[in-house]
């Protein structure tokens, strides 16, 4: 089976309950990962700063008092690596995009309260106040460790300067990270056949001295933390494993120039900085207080929610009381960061003496068609590029916050953006507050004269209720689709009572059932504006309520809409066949010419000599030990034809198949959800490993296993007329 699935221990979603129940009286800070300060941002990066956005609306909404804030990642490889590639200076380099993000967030209504950027005084200094209370309070040590060196260059090779085989899972992997394996972080020198990614020679290890975080000092406090930890199942319960046995020390110094300086001056060694996954999450902070500094404390105060009350508290213990003096700290980061935000940032904290965050959402990656996202094969869809078609911002939203749940994966392709758009947007939420307020206006001038009936007001409060437990529990996609179901009940409403027929007869009657439209229709706009805020505000304009809708409380949904108000216009257009169709063509168009130039310059590499070691480095080496034939022959692998191909719910990258294996049919799991169209799958002829041992994944018994390969899992098939059934020799 192609890229063994990682299984999780699935625990009881009802948390240890050690929170008080959200809204609490005190302010929360909802924050995303920092983007690397590096390129263009696409719709991948866009799911989480969408999610975040949704949720810090939704809190407000039900009452919390939330900053939202967030800031561009400066520092590390990373930046400099890029920046090098283009001869430019980091600084100069990394500022560009910060200004290009802070830009871009506003048009899809990411509305920071404070992004700053952790190359400013801030954070500059605020880190270096973090490593100086972890010096002294007696967590940062000193070892001899061995680092990646570029020989020919006399260079240090820290982080993404080096790349090479993950010690723990095979993949290949960057100096710092298992990317595209395991995830796990990497200390330096724990990556195996380090290749210098400079000059593509292969990196010698060399001694030299570092600092470190002695995480082992918080072990215990860890556990205790992902006990109280709130957030989405793989954020709490993947770290366990991490936690397990004697914890790794952090290495928290790197040699480069680029990054915040260690802040020992006794040390004097040049070109020391501290590791970027040091300065990064503390942003999270200096934006907090940056925004304070703006606003003044009384209106938000960013030591409430950072800093215990009282006097600091640096150390391993937790007070469980703490848990309900400090404030509501909620990040939301993409999947592949849960180490750092759910492992090293609580003991980073907790050893600077500051508050622990309450919850972890770790959102899902974002597909292209049926296949992961993809910069360098250039399937991707860009910011700039959804801008420029013109579809309004707040689509995107809708789209990506509810095509799947938060912690799963989201597929994005311009035919279901179109079918979703038209479906449940302009056919059913758009159809029905537009229905509702033009029969209202036109015929009532506004509002008519009616209570609730008892129906819509429990339906209303059903979805307010969905609403508050949805914010309790980070269920983004729910808060995205609660306002959908309920113009959706509103469009049955509509149809079963057909106010047309009864305005002329039963006048009381009309005015019943369109009082209760319009009542719903301000309670879709309340709902709907976390997910729309855009949008939302167009159908409060519409009703000509005054203020402001994101203003508007939870309460105002049961609260008489305006008696007058003018004929609507639709809230949303139908999104054209010929538009999606250019829009295919054009993504299309752009993977095809990337993978013809890549295809060409592989042919002019061939024969190279540099291929020769690049390849020797892409695969793994050959096995040294031998088999018998009579050990090949224990191998019963067999001819198949994929039948059926479902994707298996809550699983990321499964597939349940069944092959026909001429003598009977096989259920089997297979990883090939992202990499190929699950749908064209059945008729695909397969070789089947059948005597391999039964296993069980979320719930689905596979036997036996489809054999692939590559980093697409390309299906091994036969090309001639053996049966099915028939065995590979
Ligand atoms: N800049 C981006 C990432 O690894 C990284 C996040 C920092 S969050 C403190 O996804
Ligand atoms: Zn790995």
């Amino acid at each position: 089976m192609w890229r063994i699935v990682r299984l999780f221990t699935l625990h009881d979603p009802t948390w240890s309950m050690s929170h008080e129940q959200l809204p609490t009286d005190r302010p929360a800070v909802v924050t995303v990962g920092l983007p690397y300060a590096n390129g263009d941002l696409h719709v991948g990066h866009l799911l989480g700063y969408v999610s975040g956005d949704l949720y810090a609306r939704a809190l407000r909404r039900i009452g919390q008092q939330t900053a939202f804030v967030c800031g561009s990642d400066m520092h590390g490889t990373p930046i400099a690596v890029n920046a090098a590639q283009e001869g430019r200076d980091p600084e100069e380099f990394a500022l560009e995009y910060h200004e290009q993000y802070q830009e871009t967030f506003p048009r899809f209504n990411v509305e920071f309260d404070n992004y700053g950027h952790t190359h400013d005084e801030t954070n500059t200094e605020l880190t270096q106040e973090f490593v100086r209370t972890w010096i002294d309070e007696g967590h940062v040590i000193e070892k001899e460790i061995e680092v990646a060196w570029d020989t020919e260059t006399d260079d240090p090779l820290p982080d993404r300067y080096v790349e090479g085989t993950c010690p723990y899972c095979g993949e290949k992997a960057r100096g710092d990270e298992c990317d595209e394996g395991c995830q796990r972080h990497l200390e330096p020198g724990e990556i195996e056949n380090p290749v210098s990614v400079t000059t593509g020679n292969p990196a010698e290890y060399r001694t030299r001295e570092h600092k470190f975080l002695r995480l082992s000092d918080f072990q215990e406090y860890l556990q205790g933390f992902l006990d109280r930890l709130e957030g989405t199942e793989k954020a709490r319960n993947q770290p366990r494993e991490w936690i397990e046995g004697e914890l790794e020390d952090l290495c928290i110094t790197r040699d480069m120039d680029w990054g915040i300086d260690y802040p020992d001056e006794s040390d004097g060694r040049e070109n020391l900085v501290l590791y970027v996954w040091v300065d990064a999450p503390i942003e999270y902070v200096s934006s907090t207080k940056q925004y304070t500094e703006r606003v003044g404390a009384e209106e938000y105060d960013w030591e409430a929610v950072w800093k215990p009350a009282g006097e600091t508290r640096p150390g391993t213990e937790w007070n469980d009381e703490w848990t309900d003096t400090s404030g509501e700290i909620i990040h939301v980061i993409g999947a592949d960061i849960i180490q750092h935000h759910c492992v090293f940032w609580p003991a980073m904290l907790r050893g600077a003496g500051y508050n622990e965050p309450r919850a972890v959402v770790a959102t899902g990656f974002v597909g292209i068609n049926g296949k992961s996202l993809s910069t360098s094969r250039n399937r991707a869809i860009w910011a700039r590029e959804y801008l420029d078609t013109g579809f309004h911002p707040d689509l995107f939203r809708y789209y990506i916050t509810t095509g799947s749940g938060v912690e799963h994966d989201v597929d994005f392709s311009w035919d279901r953006f179109a079918e979703r758009v038209n479906g449940e947007l302009v056919g059913n939420l758009g159809n029905f507050c537009y229905r509702a307020l033009l029969f209202a206006s036109r015929n009532y001038g506004g509002t008519p004269a009616a209570d609730t009936s008892e129906e819509v007001h429990e339906r209303i409060a059903e979805a307010v209720e969905t609403f508050e437990e949805a914010t309790r529990t980070y269920d983004v996609r729910t808060l995205g689709e609660v306002a959908i179901r309920l113009a959706d009940f509103g469009n049955q409403y509509i149809q079963r009572n057909e106010p047309w027929n009864l305005i002329d007869d039963e006048p009381d009657a009309a005015a019943q059932v369109i009082h209760d439209c319009v009542q719903l229709t301000k309670a879709c706009a309340i709902l709907a504006q976390p997910v729309m805020p855009a949008k939302a505000a167009e159908l409060w304009a519409q009703l000509d309520e005054d203020g402001d809708v994101s203003e508007a409380t939870l309460d105002e949904v049961f609260s008489a809409p305006p008696e007058t108000f003018d004929e609507p216009t639709e809230l949303f257009a139908q999104v054209e066949d010929d538009d999606i169709e250019a829009l295919n063509e054009q993504l299309a168009e752009r993977i095809e010419t990337k993978e013809e130039a890549d295809e060409k310059a592989e042919t002019e590499e061939d024969g190279d000599e540099s291929h020769e070691a690049m390849t020797a480095q892409d695969v793994d080496p050959l096995e040294d030990e031998r088999i018998s034939f009579e050990q090949f022959q224990d191998i019963d692998m067999r001819v198949g034809e994929i039948t059926e191909a479902d994707p298996i719910e809550g699983a990321d990258e499964l597939v349940r198949l069944e092959v026909d294996i001429g003598v009977e049919t096989r259920q089997v799991v297979a990883g090939l959800k992202q990499l190929h169209n699950v749908e064209a799958l059945p008729g695909t002829r397969v070789i089947l490993l059948a005597n391999m041992q039964k296993a069980e994944l979320f719930g689905v018994e596979s036997d036996g296993m489809v054999l692939a390969a590559g980093e697409e899992a390309d299906l091994l098939t036969t090309h001639e007329d053996a049966a099915l059934g028939k065995r590979v020799r």
